[in-house]
């Protein structure tokens, strides 16, 4: 169906219905379904708004009705670049009923990320907001309209500015439309239903090798990972799910996140902001019960009970995962903010591990848990693809029925990605503790994990030798008390003055540009890299450690790096 979607083999397909985990059902009818049970309970809160779940339902069809007149069309990808709040719930569901594929951007990107995701997914409409945190998304918008080829539309939520005319652009070849426009006073359309085994959104990678990739999930395979994420925080309609997280990642939009509380019909509240004066008064008021965060959040909010004063006493479970949890946090974080802890070791590519609520403390508090699904296949390999021996530390290959087989239009990557029999190689290194759970001991992949985003160095360094004063970069992690990682960029000088033999000599004697990290981190910015990007360590180096064969030895980088930050304090 879907050009450049790897489907489940057939007989592979066939267990998976066989076995309950796929039910043929779209994601539209969660909704539908949710409206028919919950229909006038509380869905969703942000601070602007609040909607029962047939109002959520019933804003989903109209919106839906809107983007089709607009000329949106089932199969079609949509880029969706909107931060927590409720058209971002609606639109996800307006665009599942129509069978588009909402491409879901995080609301840190930049127009580069941006530029990229709308290229690789061909994308015909760009829905984003206004403005954000200083950032003018709408303008953004207004440029990828003139200069991406597949894009058509672009969709603001709020004001959408620039020509000052809310209907047209001056480009000729594209619109921009307000979401209001769009989402009031329509009749629902009559859509016939999208192929449920087939992708209905496109999630980010983290990216190791280049740029980001796209993920498709399933109608099926995504209500499958939300449903089952549900059971295991034993969800139900009692429960207040918030979102703290950005909602386009895959942990507080679908594990559980916001799908699975609407599968329990529980509500989410929103929320713009994961800082403590903010949301802990959010959390008394809006009665939470159940929220997902990264490491260094987990972490804040342990400490921030001692100075914000809220009453937190209706959380009974936080979620972490995306990076590493520290053992000493993991400790702290029940006791401190009055609730469970449950560690999450999750991708959006798929397989899910979580600890449970009957796992001991002490398990809890040392391991990232185990698959959430009897349908996940395990095998923890060494360099040489042979499983290692229980117990051993290997790569983590992983296969099942809400496990990508293969990234969307990316035939060579896939085939270096996943194994010939589909395992999906996710690049961690785990072992198998005594009691069965799985602990993440690193990677083996090229990828910085900076408080759970993902950072592809060659991105980064990509960008980097656009500079005129650098010749070559070498990117990398670097151990941060905070984050857990931060980016440190290695830089070789490129020679001050080299007049003459060809070159232009207009920059042969001028003083080179400064690489100081806030320097760098300008320049990066103009050419539109999102921010949490940006090196915030910068070494000059003269020459490179390199590897037996010959590469970048990024450990000795990560080593010289810590030592220098170490010695300059
Ligand atoms: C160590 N590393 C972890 C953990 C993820 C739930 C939770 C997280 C993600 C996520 C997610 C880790 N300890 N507990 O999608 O639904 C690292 C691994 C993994 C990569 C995936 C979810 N939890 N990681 O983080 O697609 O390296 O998903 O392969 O962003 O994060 O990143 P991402």
């Amino acid at each position: 169906m879907t050009d450049g979607f790897v489907p489940w083999p057939a007989e592979d397909a066939a267990r998976y219905r066989a076995a309950g985990y796929w039910r043929g059902e779209p994601l539209g009818r969660l909704l539908r379904d949710a409206a028919a049970a919950h229909g006038g309970r509380t869905a969703l809160a942000d601070p602007a708004a609040r909607l029962t779940f047939t109002e959520w339902d019933t804003a989903a069809d109209r919106l839906a009705a809107g983007l089709v007149e607009l000329g949106v069309r089932s199969g079609d990808r949509v880029l969706v670049q909107l931060p927590n709040r409720a058209e971002f719930a609606v639109l996800c569901f307006a665009l599942f009923r129509i069978g588009a594929l909402p491409v879901l951007a995080l609301p840190g990107h930049r127009e580069s990320e941006l530029r990229h995701l709308c290229d690789l997914a061909t994308a015909v409409a760009f829905v984003t907001v206004d403005e954000l945190d200083g950032h003018d998304h709408a303008a953004t918008a207004r440029t990828l309209l003139k200069t991406c080829p597949s894009l058509r539309h672009v969709v603001v939520v709020g004001e959408p500015g620039g020509s000052g005319d809310d209907s047209g652009d001056d480009s000729g070849d594209g619109d921009t439309v307000p979401y209001r426009a769009l989402a009031e006073g329509r009749e629902p359309a009559d859509l016939p239903g999208p192929d449920p085994s087939g992708p209905a959104l496109l999630l980010l990678s983290g990216g190791s090798t280049g740029l980001p990739k796209l993920i498709p999930r399933t109608h099926d395979d995504y209500a499958y990972n939300a449903r089952t994420m549900a059971a295991v925080c034993g969800l139900t309609a009692a429960d207040v799910h918030l979102a703290v997280l950005p909602v386009a990642h895959n942990f507080p939009l679908a594990c559980p996140g916001l799908l699975g509380a609407l599968t329990a019909g529980a509500a989410t509240v929103l929320a713009p902001n994961p800082s403590p004066p903010e949301v802990f008064p959010l959390i008394e008021r809006e009665r939470v019960t159940v929220t997902a965060l990264v490491p260094p959040l987990a972490a804040l909010w342990t400490r921030a009970v001692e100075w914000v004063d809220a009453d937190l006493s209706s959380l009974r479970l936080v979620q972490v995962g995306g990076a590493r949890l520290p053992e000493e946090t993991a400790r702290a974080l029940p006791g401190a903010l009055g609730c469970r802890l449950q560690q999450v070791f999750g991708m959006a590519e798929g397989l899910l591990c979580a600890t449970r609520p009957d796992d001991p403390e002490e398990v809890v508090a040392t391991t990232q848990g185990r698959p959430v699904s009897p349908g996940d296949e395990i095998r923890i390999v060494g360099s040489d693809g042979a499983e290692v021996p229980p117990g051993v530390t290997g790569e983590l290959l992983t296969r099942g029925p809400y496990t990508l087989r293969g990234y969307y239009r990316a035939p060579e990557h896939n085939a270096r990605a996943l194994t010939p029999d589909g395992f999906y190689r996710s690049g961690d290194l785990v072992r198998r503790a005594p009691s069965g759970n799985l602990i993440v001991e690193g990677r083996v992949k090229e990828q910085i994990n900076r408080g759970g985003e993902k950072i592809s160095p060659e991105e980064v360094e990509r960008h980097l030798l656009a500079h005129p004063g650098i010749a070559q970069a070498a990117v990398v992690g670097v151990p941060d008390e905070v984050l857990g990682e931060r980016v440190c960029a290695f830089l070789l000088p490129a020679p001050a003055s080299q007049g003459g033999e060809g070159t232009e000599g207009t920059e042969s004697t001028a003083t080179p540009p400064p690489l100081s990290p806030a320097a760098l981190g300008e320049f990066l910015r103009e050419r539109g890299l999102a921010d949490f990007k940006r090196p915030e360590q910068v070494e000059t180096v003269t020459s490179w450690p390199l590897t037996g064969v010959g590469k970048i030895d990024r450990r000795a980088l990560a080593a010289i790096a810590a030592d220098r930050a170490r010695t300059a304090r």
